[in-house]
């Protein structure tokens, strides 16, 4: 190669590098944060705090080829993968498969959102999946390590029913379980404990009527059952009155959470089809819990669901969107920092730079 042609050679080179970093940079740019991992796709991240380290509990999301439909059978998971980091921004460990939908003896198909919990030198893996009569149910498995692996129970947490397990132990030693999800997760099709195969596939038609409840039951103390009574979780607007059917900005979809700030209960969740990350706070693990209003803006993708924790004297919430693939059951988690206002409210959080 003669000199000139170098020349053009090596301008041509420097041009390519410099339009993809830009590309890469303008398209960084567009998103809050960055996917924690990009080897695996993973949604739903239930972050905790063990032994000082961050564990992130998430679906692990594939491309297993399912036609999509109104009910989720897109999402078609089939094991779970921890991840671990010693703080935010450290680096990310994938622990590989910590309990696969073949161990699962009863499940039919579709692992989705899971949460964890820790007792007594114990880790549990709260879990929803379908059962073989395609009825979302809760299982559980356990295991003497935060990553796993974890041995499922023979059979799901009886009266258990619907999704997005969300498991709270409070300071005084007890612990709740939130769940629910409406449409893909089933809570139409629940009535006074029965499951009506047949029944709606979204919550619509009862427009004026108080919104379905998402469900709060007290664990046992081996943590492996319900104590008692599966509760309605009541939000309530500031006058008081129970939020509609029809407030679909405000009202409960899917993804529970709580967490506990200044001795209050902060609720919080999605409103699925409008894409909010929205809470309220209550008194007490019961509640009822006072709509607040929205700390999360839609993310890009359909779904929406996170967690917050503490770390360090820092909050922070895990959320997902689907930047790496772009694909609405194919989905990357994040993290971002979420402040608590000195009122007790919370930041409103915008994912999306504009
Ligand atoms: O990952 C499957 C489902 O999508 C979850 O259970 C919902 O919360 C939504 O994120």
């Amino acid at each position: 190669m003669n000199r000139l042609k170098q020349h053009a050679a090596l301008a041509i080179t420097i041009a390519m590098f410099t339009t993809s970093a830009c590309q890469q940079s303008r398209e960084a740019s567009k998103f809050l944060s960055e996917p924690l991992i990009s080897k695996i796709y993973t949604a739903d991240p239930s972050a905790h705090v063990f032994d000082g380290k961050i564990y992130i509990y998430p679906s692990h999301d594939i491309d297993a080829g399912t036609p999509e439909n109104d009910e989720g059978a897109h999402f078609d998971m089939r094991d779970y993968h921890i991840l671990s980091m010693d703080s935010v921004n450290g680096k990310v460990t994938d622990h590989g498969v910590a309990l696969s939908i073949k161990d699962i003896p009863w499940a039919g198909r579709q692992l989705w959102a899971p949460d964890a919990a820790f007792k007594n030198g114990i880790y549990y893996l709260y879990f929803p999946v379908k059962d073989k009569q395609d009825v979302f149910r809760m299982g559980v498995a356990t295991s003497t390590k935060p990553e796993g692996p974890f041995k499922a129970e023979p059979k799901p947490i009886e009266g258990s029913y619907s999704i997005d397990p969300a498991v709270f132990s409070d300071a005084d030693g007890n612990s709740y379980m939130y769940f629910g999800g409406i449409w893909g997760g089933q809570l139409q099709r629940w009535n006074n404990g029965k499951y009506d195969h047949n029944g709606s596939k979204t919550d619509s038609g009862k427009e004026n009527e108080p919104a379905l409840a998402p469900k709060v039951a007290k664990m046992s103390a081996d943590m492996l059952s319900f104590d008692g009574a599966v509760k309605d979780v009541v939000i309530l607007d500031k006058e008081g009155k129970p939020l509609l059917t029809k407030d679909h900005d405000r009202r409960f979809f899917e993804a529970a959470w709580m967490h506990k700030y200044n001795g209050k209960y902060y609720f919080s969740y999605s409103t699925g089809d409008t894409h909010y990350l929205a809470y309220a706070i209550g008194d007490n693990p019961y509640g009822p819990f006072t709509y607040q209003g929205t700390f999360m803006d839609p993310v890009q993708g359909w779904t929406t669901h996170h967690s917050i924790v503490e770390q360090k004297g820092k909050w922070y919430v895990f959320y997902h969107d689907t930047q790496l693939s772009n694909k609405t059951h194919l989905r990357n988690v994040k993290v971002t920092e979420l402040t608590h206002n000195p009122d007790g409210t919370i930041s409103l959080i915008k994912p999306i730079l504009k």
